[in-house]
């Protein structure tokens, strides 16, 4: 299936939520003020939140204005370009470029970062990469338990303690382990207790210095993981992780299961942070790098 497919079929709910309205307010009328009262509506319908909606329509008025467009359907491509260029912040992919590299992976329980690390790890390993998953939650062992079966999926190697273990210390041996071995990219994994919030920036500060002490000058991403489906929610937990953590890069997860994809151009515009990967189903091959123009054509092409 293609990249452009499978967008779609992760969009499917969206989709289907909008298509009437979207369709209705497309398909052979004016841009004139109910045209561009009905649109916000439908946006903020598909979670892009008042917000990033009320600029986004503001800016197709100015460019209809300018340009001279006339008919909905020239605001149609119009539209599609300004949610686009929204979604263009930063680096559209993940900077792996010194070996190894290391990609921390934060965000509450139950988001999608164990998952999301062994389809990452899918991922690089098809590409002949070497990969090192780090159980870096140790509140659980189940939880290094699910990541060692995604390294055993993936053909990843793991780094793992006891449960309770100091998650900086499973760091320090896995970065060990990952020079001994001449790994490309540490995946670590943590866990998401947001709720004690002094804690959680306590740890995520002692893992970030034993990666600056023992790999000084490497790259580095902060990717956090957020659930899709708590849509407008996920916007202030995700405000709270960036000043928490320095965020780098964003995973948006389970958009096969909301009706709410337009989430992604909320996150990416209000946060400014690039979202790099949708995850949109539950296995290794559904996670996909994210790119900006197939994502709105899929949002707003006609059904
Ligand atoms: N439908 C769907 N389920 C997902 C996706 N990503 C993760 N999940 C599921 O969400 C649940 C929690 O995932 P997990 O990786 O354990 O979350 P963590 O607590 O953040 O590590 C699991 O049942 C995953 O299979 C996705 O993109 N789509
Ligand atoms: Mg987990």
């Amino acid at each position: 299936m293609g990249f452009f497919d499978k967008i779609k079929e992760g969009l499917a709910k969206t989709k289907k939520a909008l298509s009437n309205t979207l369709d209705a307010i497309f398909i052979g009328g004016e841009l004139d003020d109910d045209f561009y009262e009905e649109l916000t509506d439908c946006l903020i319908l598909a979670d892009l939140g008042v917000g990033t909606a009320t600029r986004a329509v503001e800016q197709l008025r100015q460019q209809a204005r300018q340009k001279r467009l006339q008919t909905t359907e020239e605001g149609r491509e119009e539209l599609k370009l300004i949610l686009a260029d929204m979604l263009a912040v930063g680096e559209p992919r993940l900077q792996l470029n010194t070996k190894p590299s290391v990609v921390l992976v934060i965000g509450v329980n139950g988001v999608g970062k164990t998952t999301t690390i062994g389809k990452i790890a899918t991922r690089l390993v098809n590409e002949g990469k070497k990969v090192l998953l780090v159980a870096g939650d140790t509140f659980r062992a189940a939880a290094a338990d699910q990541l060692e079966i995604w390294a055993e999926r993936s053909g990843a190697s793991i780094v793992r303690q006891h449960e309770g273990a100091d998650p900086a210390s499973v760091v320090f041996d896995g970065i060990q382990s990952a020079k001994s071995k001449g790994v490309d990219v540490i995946l670590i994994d943590t866990a998401g207790r947001l709720h004690n919030k002094q804690n959680l920036m306590n740890e995520l500060n002692k893992i970030s210095r034993i990666v600056d002490r023992e790999l000084p000058g490497c790259s580095r991403e902060t990717l956090l993981v957020l659930d899709g489906t708590t849509g407008q929610n996920g916007l202030i937990q995700a405000k709270t992780f960036k000043e928490i953590a320095g965020v780098t890069a964003i995973a948006l997860t389970k958009l096969d299961g909301t009706a709410k994809g337009g989430i992604v151009i909320a996150v990416a515009n209000e946060l400014q942070i690039p979202v790099k990967f949708i995850g949109v189903g539950e296995k290794a091959e559904d996670l996909m790098p994210f790119e900006a123009a197939p994502f709105v054509d899929a949002l707003l092409e006609e059904n």
